[in-house]
């Protein structure tokens, strides 16, 4: 009988190899390293062509690299975008070349939700209450609390939902008070250099400090240092991502509490892929696991971290 192409055809896509367009928000964290790592490992594993970009943390870099996955037809194409403002033109472009989109760690803000295929990523609002509910649950000391703030980058969705998480709980005992806030832009460098400032400002008179990411934690932990004063103990330390340098930080007594945000996203991500290459519906968010490591598990927990 006659071939029948179109079973061929179909065929032929059903083995064809998935290539997929990733736009990166840059190397700017231990999580950030740990992230991209774990995509291009899934990717290869997968038998996926991983075309990466990494931004530096600059939006116009992001919406290059998409203008150009999308010049080169990709099949899929997947990003963490650094703000969640701006992106309406460059996902109605992805859309009108018929090429899914799907956000992986942060989320866009965008009045049509049909833009992008799935969100999946940490509820970063559920974060900020962990750091909260930590805090309330374990600072002993009596008297009002002055928590200093280092903020993730501006308009990120991890730094606004991390403070609106954090600010939510502790809200409920007003002698907890944030006195200083400043964004870190979720790097050491600039952490430290807050952090240095803060303590010119306010000095012994800070009891905590709420860093958005560890990175920031650990170049504040310096400032701290250098400036005479005990981190862990003289500054209640709490951070987020749960990286190596935390549990070393936790284990040498200068880091009270990281809560997890797992970056290790490159398996559902390449399962989701294929998922929507193959014409699957996805679910529109997918939450990742995590939970939250105190210095009193720290050691114990230390080799079985992933990141
Ligand atoms: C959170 C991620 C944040 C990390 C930072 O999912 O977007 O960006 O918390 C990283 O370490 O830079």
């Amino acid at each position: 009988g006659a071939l029948v192409l179109g079973g061929a055809t179909g065929a032929l896509a059903a083995d064809k190899k998935i290539t997929l367009g990733f736009a990166q928000v840059g190397a700017e964290s231990e999580w950030r390293t740990a992230n991209t790592q774990s995509i291009k490992t899934s990717a290869a594993k997968a038998g996926i062509t991983l075309k990466f970009s990494d931004a530096q943390q600059k939006q116009e870099n992001q919406i290059k690299a998409i203008r150009s996955f999308i010049a080169q037809k990709v099949d899929v194409i997947a990003f963490s975008p650094v703000v969640e403002s701006g992106w309406e033109t460059v996902l109605k472009e992805a859309k009108a070349a018929k090429i899914p989109v799907i956000l992986t760690d942060r989320a866009v803000s965008v009045k049509d939700d049909s833009l992008y295929v799935t969100f999946m990523g940490s509820d970063f609002v559920e974060e900020g209450r962990r750091a909260g509910h930590w805090l309330l649950d374990n600072y002993k000391a009596q008297g009002n609390v002055n928590i200093v703030e280092l903020q993730g980058t501006v308009g990120s969705a991890p730094a606004i939902d991390r403070k609106k998480g954090f600010e939510e709980v502790i809200k409920a005992q007003p002698r907890f008070k944030v006195i200083r806030s400043q964004t870190g832009d979720f790097t050491r460098a600039k952490g430290k250099e807050v952090m240095e400032a803060f303590l010119k400002a306010e000095g012994k008179k800070i009891n905590v400090l709420y860093a958005h990411n560890d990175d920031m934690a650990i170049g504040a932990i310096q400032a701290i240092e250098e400036a005479g004063m005990k981190p862990g103990k003289d500054i209640t330390i709490i951070s987020v991502d749960g990286v190596k340098g935390a549990f070393e930080a936790m284990i040498a007594g200068k880091l009270n509490v990281t809560v997890e945000c797992n970056p290790l996203l490159g398996p559902q991500l390449m399962d989701a892929v294929r998922d929507v290459v193959a014409g699957k519906s996805l679910p529109k968010r997918i939450v990742t696991k995590e939970s939250v490591y105190p210095q009193s598990v720290a050691a114990k927990e230390f080799p079985n971290r992933k990141y």
